[in-house]
């Protein structure tokens, strides 16, 4: 039986954690099911929403499975070898992904929303690494990922102490980009993430995938190789098809101009 769900309305892909009675953990099955939906995307999607079912996003790596098999440290890291590269597709696809957040988002949950390039969280989210309560490290990518929204120096704080981490302090500290459900922006998480990818997806195709594959890759470069890099990022994205009239209806002042008030999910329709 599979783990997720997909389906696509117009444009945007949508790929939905269906382990609701596992709270969504990931076992070696849906890390290959990830894997593959991130492996063969269609050319016609723009922008992939990610959703999970029931109350929490995801409780991790699956335990169970973890506790039946006794893995060998061989095992194991051949298992997180098998997330880095699920997860590399999701961050390095060209793709914009938004994740789209509730409940418990730990573990191995975070380092899977960290791949994402938006999260989009309900007020309920959560966030948590209890690694070290588990006698485990983390393997799906939070000591890179996660520790570069958060700092190396935030992430073994929450490792050490298995803390819960709010939605508010995680909206302050950027590991919530947009928070749903409140008084204040009563629209539900998922509602707000299509709005946002609609939007995205009415970017140029070169610029949107510029700017998910390029900017985490400058920076793992030196300051020199990024500054090269992203000359010849911007001088490939420049050879767009619809640069010039994108730049015209500026210059004709038929584009939206940049202003303060405006609601990103509304700019554009
Ligand atoms: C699971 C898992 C899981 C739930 N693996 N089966 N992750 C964790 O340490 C988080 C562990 N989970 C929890 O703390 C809680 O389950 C939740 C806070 C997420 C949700 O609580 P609740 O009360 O809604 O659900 P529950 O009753 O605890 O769990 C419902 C079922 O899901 C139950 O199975 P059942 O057969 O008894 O019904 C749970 O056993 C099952 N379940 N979480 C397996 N994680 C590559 S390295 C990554 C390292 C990590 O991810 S470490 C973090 C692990």
């Amino acid at each position: 039986m599979s783990s997720l769900k997909t389906r696509e309305v117009g444009n945007i892909g949508v790929i939905t954690l269906a382990r609701a009675n596992k709270r969504n953990a990931l076992d070696d099955a849906t890390i290959r099911e990830i894997d593959d939906y991130f492996s063969n995307v269609s050319s016609h999607i723009r922008v992939i929403v990610m959703t999970a079912e029931g109350d929490h996003f995801c409780a991790g790596l699956d335990l169970k499975e973890h506790h039946d098999q006794e893995r060998s440290a061989l095992d194991f890291w051949r298992v997180c070898r098998a997330w880095h590269r699920a997860f590399d597709k999701i961050q390095h696809g060209g793709i914009p992904v938004i994740a789209c957040l509730q409940g418990a988002v730990v573990g191995g949950g975070l380092e899977l929303a960290s791949a994402a390039h938006i999260r989009v969280a309900d007020v309920s989210t959560y966030f948590s690494l209890p690694e070290g309560t588990r006698g485990i490290f983390t393997g799906g990518g939070a000591t890179v990922r996660t520790a570069r929204i958060l700092s190396a120096d935030r992430i073994i704080e929450m490792m050490l102490t298995g803390r819960v981490m709010g939605i508010e302090e995680a909206h302050r500290l950027g590991l919530a980009h947009y928070v749903c459900n409140t008084p204040e922006n009563p629209i539900s998480a998922e509602e707000y993430a299509m709005t946002l990818a609609e939007r995205i997806a009415q970017n140029a195709y070169l610029s949107n995938y510029a700017i998910v594959t390029s900017i985490n890759k400058i920076a793992d470069m030196s300051a020199t190789d990024g500054l090269f890099a992203e000359g010849l990022m911007a001088a490939v994205v420049q050879t767009g098809h619809d640069v010039q009239s994108r730049l015209n209806d500026f210059v004709t002042k038929r584009a939206p101009k940049v202003k303060p008030g405006e609601d990103t999910t509304k700019q554009g329709s």
